[in-house]
């Protein structure tokens, strides 16, 4: 584990596991525009927290249209620790801008705090499924939460969950660079 003090008050932990494992007020799904979970994070969220978080997603998306790349949607934490999961939508990478990365993190983070939150665990969104390089999406979410952390109020704790050492190496980088 790696801390780092993102602004006065306010610790961002680069740590390694299951983000469904993780104590957090809110968990970040790593989700496309129209919320159907499918493999990776979003599989891992409704296998564990149930297929009700599936159904509050489609509801969602019926209601308010498909989220756009960067963008963010929330619901409720089905049987996960956590009280809700905000959706955030990254890019595909060569099909949408890398630079959504940072958006992305940085709505969900300020998501987390407009819902009041002390907590939020985000994982390395876009680089699985969706296919875009650790190192850049390491540097664009360090940069995100270098804008979002002098914002917070609410939010004290930003946990960034990575899915194997390779992943951790390249953000724990990433993360010294910038903070
Ligand atoms: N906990 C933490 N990190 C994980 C976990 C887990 N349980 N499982 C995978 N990772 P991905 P994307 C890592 O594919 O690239 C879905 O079908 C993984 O190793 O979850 O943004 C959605 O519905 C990788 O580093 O998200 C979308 O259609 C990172 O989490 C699409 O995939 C993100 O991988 C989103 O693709």
């Amino acid at each position: 584990m790696e801390r780092f003090e993102a602004a006065p008050g306010v610790s961002v932990e680069l740590v390694v596991g299951d983000i469904t494992e993780l104590e957090a007020d809110a968990i970040v799904n790593a989700a496309n525009s129209y919320l159907e979970h499918g493999g990776g994070v979003a599989g891992a969220i409704v296998r564990k927290g149930g297929y009700e978080i599936q159904e509050e997603s489609r509801e969602w998306v019926r209601r308010h249209g498909p989220v756009p790349v960067g963008g963010v949607a929330v619901t409720g934490a089905g049987r996960l620790k956590a009280k809700y999961v905000i959706h955030a939508v990254g890019p595909r990478c060569g099909v949408e801008p890398v630079e959504k990365i940072g958006e992305a993190v940085e709505n969900a983070i300020m998501k987390a705090e407009e819902l009041g939150l002390r907590s939020v665990a985000l994982p390395a969104i876009s680089t699985g499924i969706f296919g875009c390089p650790y190192g850049e999406a390491a540097r664009l979410t360090a940069e995100a939460v270098r804008r979002a952390a002098p914002r917070l109020k609410n939010v004290k704790r930003i946990i960034v969950c990575l899915y194997g050492e390779e992943a951790y190496r390249t953000y724990v980088e990433a993360f010294r660079r910038v903070f």
